[in-house]
């Protein structure tokens, strides 16, 4: 089909006048005028219910939004993607991410091979090596059962793992210490490792390409201090596993190609947390709790891939965001879990929607001229109500914020849960409703300090409340923001799945390293600005007096 560029669509100018009428009221008249606008903004898929009323919409909004989602060609574009077709146009790739959580009875035939077929081998052979170091089977060189597990990966190649522990370690074996190192900061591993025995620890060295300067640093660091500590050359053998799409490179690195677990160039690093990327994931909670982390991630994909757009809560989470971003001026968006065990999410979910739609080209290069992916940040829960929530209740800058909770805790404790979770709808009922003037003074307030007390509301928030954090589910939540991602970039026309923008500063610090580690004054030919600095920097590093402890 073709597709009208952007802001000339019928839909997206219908949107702009619209908007106008959304200005004019807020949330509390919303809800005055209609009493059930509560059930009315709201759906549940797999086991997630978003309530959404508390964002600045209407009927006619959502109807104009999916409206634009029609008319933008998302259900082709999604179809595209679920084929395999090469949707990753600078890259030339598929972005099949999808394929990965297929069952083994499906099949997926790309370029003349079943990609199901693949994926599942790797599943087994990640099941057979993850149950042989939890029952001990697998054994370090010097004969000793594995303890500890550390993953040494960056970006995709890391906070997918990090997060998914985090947020399962409920469901972790207590015995097996994991830890993660991805900073090239030596300090990153060194802490990593304090504490840890060689003979009793494997190394997972994770990296798609093989060729991240990061990782590779830290992985030679940590082999070094393996065969430091094991006196023997061999013993990477037993305590060095890959997972990688490069075997070349695996195998130049000196690990037998025998322990790499591979995954395919149609993955991209920050949608691989469930690729062979998981393998850590799997050691922790083990292959049975791992296979269900998997049917929640395609339970949704199956819900984004057949519900209706009204029904369908990756889209309408994506228009409302695209609302957000492009008619109501966000520029950033709040994600904070009522859960502890879902501390790393925000993170992991920053380089999903930032690296993902941080674009400012469409898919045929075009400038565009208009907003593309906001800033995603956030903190678990109650935690960030005691420092920056001031700012989004009475800040000059509207903060939209996706409010995420349980109604069961996994460590019931006394009236914790409910404390918890009463913050979750209290702080929706703030943001939509405010305080005003008339309200304070009703308090007993002194009039000069009113103004101060005023909350004006009408900042909107999304709720999404599941029963209990399970793999299956944050599998579920995975996708959701996966499929809300890709339904903002196919709207904005963007290429999702490459990532130019940090190619540039790798290249220039490459120039630098041997300008810092030069033995001899370097030839500077940088800015002033850079001369400057690095001129500073070799200074200070000469100077042994001021080397801390
Ligand atoms: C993710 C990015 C990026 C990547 C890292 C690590 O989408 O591509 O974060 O995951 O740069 O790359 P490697 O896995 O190749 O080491």
């Amino acid at each position: 089909m073709t597709v009208l560029p952007l802001r000339q669509r019928s839909t997206w100018l219908a949107l702009e006048t619209h908007e106008r009428s959304i200005d004019a009221t807020n949330l509390r008249s919303l809800f005055a005028k209609d009493p059930k606008r509560g059930e009315l903004f709201r759906v549940e898929a797999e086991g997630l219910h978003l309530d959404y009323s508390k964002q600045r919409i209407t009927e006619e909004t959502v109807r104009l939004l999916i409206g634009l989602a029609n008319e933008s060609g998302l259900a082709e574009r999604r179809d595209q993607m679920f084929r395999g077709e090469h949707i990753n146009v600078s890259e030339d790739r598929a972005a099949l991410h999808v394929a990965l959580r297929m069952p083994k009875d499906v099949s997926l035939i790309v370029d003349g091979v079943d990609v199901v077929v693949e994926v599942h081998a790797v599943l087994d052979q990640m099941t057979s090596f993850a149950s042989r170091v939890r029952s001990g089977a697998w054994k370090g060189h010097t004969g000793k059962v594995i303890k500890n597990v550390v993953n040494i990966g960056i970006g995709g190649s890391d906070l997918g793992p990090v997060m998914a522990y985090e947020a399962l370690r409920y469901y972790s074996r207590r015995d097996l210490t994991l830890r993660f190192v991805s900073n090239v900061d030596s300090t990153d591993l060194v802490e990593a490792l304090r504490g840890l025995e060689a003979d009793e620890t494997l190394f997972i060295i994770s990296s798609k390409t093989f060729g991240t300067l990061e990782t590779l640093t830290n992985a030679t660091s940590a082999r070094e201090w393996l065969v430091e500590k094991l006196g023997d050359e061999t013993a990477v053998a037993k305590h060095f596993v890959a997972v990688s799409t490069n075997a070349e490179k695996v195998a130049a690195f000196g690990i037998d190609t025998e322990n790499m677990f591979v995954f395919w160039d149609w993955v991209g690093g920050r949608y691989s947390m469930e690729s062979a990327i998981g393998l850590s994931t799997m050691i922790a909670i083990g292959p049975e709790r791992y296979y269900e982390l998997l049917d929640g991630f395609h339970a949704m994909d199956e819900h984004f891939r057949t519900a209706p757009f009204e029904e369908n809560l990756p889209v309408l989470m994506g228009l409302l965001a695209l609302w957000n971003r492009d008619f109501l001026g966000c520029a950033s968006v709040g994600v904070m879990p009522y859960d502890q065990y879902l501390k790393r999410l925000a993170a992991y979910l920053q380089q999903l929607t930032m690296e993902s739609n941080g674009k400012h080209v469409t898919l045929d290069g075009t400038t565009v001229d208009y907003d593309t992916g906001a800033l995603y940040w956030g903190e678990p829960g109650t935690n960030g109500q005691h420092s920056f929530y001031q700012l989004i209740h009475q800040g000059t800058s509207i903060i939209p914020v996706d409010l995420i909770g349980f109604a069961k805790s996994l460590n019931p404790l006394g009236e914790h849960h409910d404390i918890l979770s009463s913050n979750v709808f209290a702080q929706a009922q703030a943001l939509a409703f405010g305080k005003t003037a008339d309200e304070v003074r009703a308090e007993g307030t002194p009039e000069h300090v009113v103004a101060h007390r005023v909350m004006e509301g009408n900042r909107p928030t999304n709720v999404l409340l599941a029963e209990i954090l399970t793999p299956r589910i944050l599998g579920s939540l995975i996708a959701l923001y996966e499929h809300s991602v890709f339904t903002q970039g196919t709207i904005w026309g963007i290429d999702s799945f490459d990532q130019w923008g940090v190619e540039l500063g790798k290249q220039l610090a490459v120039a630098i390293i041997p300008e810092l580690e030069s033995e001899s004054e370097p030839t500077l030919a940088h800015d002033s600005s850079t001369n400057e600095l690095i001129t500073l920097y070799r200074r200070l590093k000469r100077n042994e007096d001021t080397h801390g402890n």
